[in-house]
C-alpha cells in the first residue's frame, strides 16, 4: 500500500470559482489525508493487508477480518473515492470534453453529453445524506450510473467507477451551503474527461 496521498493535479487555487481554495485544502489535506491515517492505523498489526492496495481491501472487503472490516471499508473508501474525485477534476477548460469512444458510449446511453449531465445530477441530488455519485462501467461493460452512501465503492459490487462526485456537504458547504445542485452544476464542468476516457478504456479492455 502507499502510505502518502497521491499528489493533486493541480495547484489549490486552480478550480475557482467553481471549487473555492478553503474547501480543496481542507477537503485534501484533512479530510483525504485523515481517511489514509485511520486507514494505516486499522491495518497497522495486519502485514497481510497492508501489502494490499486500497482498491484491493475493497474489491475483497468480505475476506477482511470481522471485528476492522466495517473500519476498513470507511478507511479505505474513503482513500479510494476521494483519489477518484480528484482525478476527476482539473482547472476549468472550455474546450475540454469526451471524444472518441467514450462519448460514442455516452451517446449510446444518454442520447447526448447534456443528457449525460441531466442524469448525473439528478444521480448527484438523489444521494441521501452523505455520499457519492459515479459513473461505472459495470459487469456487461457498460456505463451506468450508480449512488453510494458514506464511502462504500462500487468496487463493491464488481463495478468499476470512472467517474465521481462527492456529495458529502464538506465538499461544498463552504461556497455553496445547501444549494448542493449548484455545486454538482460547477462540479460538471471541471471534469477532466481525458482521465475518465483512460479509465474508462481500461476497463472495457
Ligand atoms: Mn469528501
Amino acid at each position: 500500500m502507499n502510505f502518502e496521498l497521491p499528489k493533486l493535479n493541480f495547484g489549490y487555487k486552480d478550480l475557482e470559482p467553481y471549487i473555492d481554495e478553503e474547501t480543496v485544502r481542507i477537503h485534501y489535506l484533512k479530510h483525504h489525508q485523515g481517511y489514509l491515517n485511520k486507514l494505516i492505523d486499522t491495518i497497522e498489526s495486519f502485514d497481510h493487508l497492508k501489502e494490499k492496495t486500497p482498491e484491493e481491501l475493497m474489491v475483497g472487503f468480505k475476506d477482511l477480518p470481522e471485528d476492522i472490516r466495517q473500519k476498513v471499508v470507511n478507511f479505505a473508501g474513503g482513500v479510494i473515492n476521494h483519489d477518484l474525485y480528484w482525478e476527476s477534476l482539473q482547472p476549468y477548460d472550455e474546450h475540454s470534453g469526451p471524444e472518441g469512444k467514450l462519448l460514442s458510449a455516452i451517446e449510446e446511453v444518454y442520447g447526448d453529453l447534456d443528457g449525460f449531465f441531466e442524469k448525473f445530477e439528478e444521480k448527484a441530488m438523489g444521494v441521501f445524506g452523505s455520499g457519492w455519485a459515479f459513473l461505472v462501467v459495470n459487469k456487461d461493460g457498460k456505463l451506468e450510473m450508480t449512488r453510494q452512501s458514506f464511502q462504500n465503492s462500487p468496487l463493491m459490487y464488481g463495478q468499476t467507477p470512472i467517474l465521481t462526485v462527492d456529495v458529502w456537504e464538506h465538499a461544498y458547504y463552504l461556497k455553496y451551503q445547501n444549494k448542493r445542485a449548484d455545486y454538482v452544476k460547477a462540479f460538471m464542468k471541471l471534469i477532466n474527461w481525458q482521465v475518465v476516457e483512460k479509465k474508462y478504456l481500461l476497463a472495457v479492455k
